[in-house]
């Protein structure tokens, strides 16, 4: 594939284009022009603004695993930041096959080590049965997003999991997270692959796990799920709990509306919630060799309420108009009332996903806005959800402060576009904090020429109160062939800008989610 851009000082830049462009087809072709160039390119759906996490900017074929001690630091790391930050994203072995999504490549997990003012960096692929196979052969064994039936023969019996979407610590691992796999453990501190396919012991209820579970605000047990849990493609949802120590607390089984991608859920005091969407898996497809996926864009939502302690006989299906939601900011009940807070739009927020009936993706359409989705619980009469928008700013990876993941929150974070740009296709890259209690946003600005990827809060202490703590993400440089830098702000002063930038003399890997764990939650060295 030729590129058209010949500035000549962005050789560098020009190549990882022609990488993405070439390996991930329609997507460099849709997204490719926002994503790796600057803003200029931009649709209103684009990246940052759009689904797109500005993460896929960093190239999809990096590979380079490596050790940066003692980080050049800008500012000064607070004495009372200590941890970990580890960041995972997709980065494919091999180039991906014509047809293929940016979503399928390997998993490469990076961890920002910060302790005492200083700052190291670690990255290292999620070596399990998949890569190790593939790496052995030499060629790609696994060539199509979530489609056994193209599988080499050698891998049958093999997990799939590319173990690329988040990353957790549970008990004294990290997990690498594929949801339609169990996951991946590796060790903490020195990002080794120790149980390549992690089933709890062989105590996980489900053939799947999702990439989003919740730690209990008041437990600290973990509430997960698996979709297409009894099988490729089954309607079964598993739902269940799992203490610190690795027992599991309790699950139950559901059924959904009809088998859609279902990649975050919600967990309150007293229920959970799932959301189906249509991006509803494509038998015909999969058949034809192509990916799990479509985007039906005349398919109906579902907004699933169960309760947390039942057999799942009790879930109530509330109905609703054609929408996208994928990851969840917060969720809370209020005297029965059942609130979920999303990032939405009206439409398929991936233009590398295929739409069905011949539709062409739409950019305007598919932009996501934080939105409130709630249903009365107390009312047996009603069987629709309501929605409200919250906030203008668009964007689609939203976090909070991760000690509040099953209780009423108040403030919620999200890599954005400054939303008052003269020109939005030029909107700078910004992170901002909104406070639901005043419904008002503060804005960070990066600058020209940066894109961030998903952003994250890590507290100042372990009883800091909502939101004391700092927000952590990693920048991307796009004058400086996509140099990585962690920037730290004060999440309660965003406006100040950077408390420290820690400077990597590299790109970092890609990054789809990342995840904060505290000195108090690590293992001694
Ligand atoms: C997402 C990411 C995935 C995936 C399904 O919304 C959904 C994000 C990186 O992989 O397989
Ligand atoms: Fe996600």
């Amino acid at each position: 594939m030729t590129d058209k851009n010949n500035d000549k000082t962005s050789q560098h830049r020009f190549n990882r284009r022609e990488i993405l462009g070439g390996a991930i087809g329609i997507a460099g072709a849709a997204a490719g022009a926002g994503l790796i160039g600057n803003a200029q390119a931009q649709p209103p759906g684009g990246p940052g603004g759009g689904p797109i996490p500005d993460a896929f900017q960093t190239p999809s074929l990096f590979r380079l695993e490596s050790d940066v001690r003692n980080c050049q630091v800008t500012g000064n790391i607070p004495d009372d930041l200590n941890g970990a930050f580890y960041r995972v994203g997709p980065d494919a072995q091999y180039p991906l096959r014509q047809g293929n999504i940016p979503f399928d490549g390997e998993g490469h997990v990076s961890m920002f080590r910060i302790k005492n003012g200083r700052a190291d960096y670690k990255s290292r692929y999620v070596k399990n049965d998949r890569w190790k196979a593939q790496d052995e052969a030499g060629r790609i064994l696994f060539p199509m997003y979530r489609n056994p039936s193209m599988d080499d023969p050698s891998v049958a019996g093999l997990s799939r999991s590319t173990a690329n979407t988040h990353i957790i610590n549970h008990k004294n691992y990290l997990l690498a997270l594929k949801e339609d796999s169990p996951p991946a453990a590796m060790d903490l501190l020195t990002l080794e692959t120790v149980e390549p396919n992690f089933t709890f012991g062989d105590k996980l209820p489900s053939q799947t796990f999702t990439a989003h579970p919740k730690v209990d605000s008041r437990t600290g047990n973990m509430v997960a799920f698996g979709y297409e849990a009894t099988g490729f493609g089954s309607d079964d949802v598993s739902l269940f709990e799992f203490s610190p120590q690795g027992d599991l607390i309790w699950n139950a089984m559901v059924k959904v509306p009809y088998v859609g991608m279902l990649h975050d859920f919600a967990v309150t005091e007293n229920y959970i919630v799932i959301y189906v969407i249509p991006m509803v898996i494509d038998h015909q497809q999969i058949q034809e060799g192509g990916i799990h996926w479509a985007w039906n864009d005349s398919g109906r939502t579902h907004f699933g309420v169960v309760r947390r302690d039942g057999d799942g006989s009790d879930m109530r299906w509330f109905t609703g108009p054609t929408r996208s939601a994928t990851h969840v900011m917060g969720a809370f009940e209020d005297g029965g009332r059942v609130y979920v807070d999303v990032e939405m739009s009206e439409s398929n927020p991936f233009p590398f996903m295929p739409m069905q009936e011949g539709k062409q993706w739409d950019p305007v359409r598919g932009t996501s806005y934080m939105t409130r989705l709630s249903a009365d619980m107390n009312n047996r009469s009603i069987s629709g959800y309501d929605i409200e928008r919250l906030y203008e700013y668009r964007g689609a990876l939203p976090r909070q402060d991760d000690r509040y993941n099953t209780a009423s929150y108040r403030y919620g974070f999200l890599g954005t576009r400054d939303k008052d740009a003269s020109n939005p296709r030029q909107a700078n890259a910004g992170y901002i904090r909104m406070d639901h209690a005043t419904r008002t946003t503060v804005f960070w600005d990066a600058g020209q020429g940066t894109s961030l990827a998903e952003c994250c809060f890590a507290p100042k202490h372990d009883n800091a109160r909502e939101g004391e703590g700092y927000l952590l993400g990693l920048a991307t440089r796009q004058n400086e062939d996509g140099r990585g830098d962690l920037v730290i702000l004060d999440a309660e002063h965003l406006e100040d800008g950077p408390v420290a930038v820690v400077h990597l003399p590299i790109q970092a890997v890609g990054q789809v989610h990342g995840w904060w764990v505290p000195e108090s939650q690590l293992p001694v060295a």
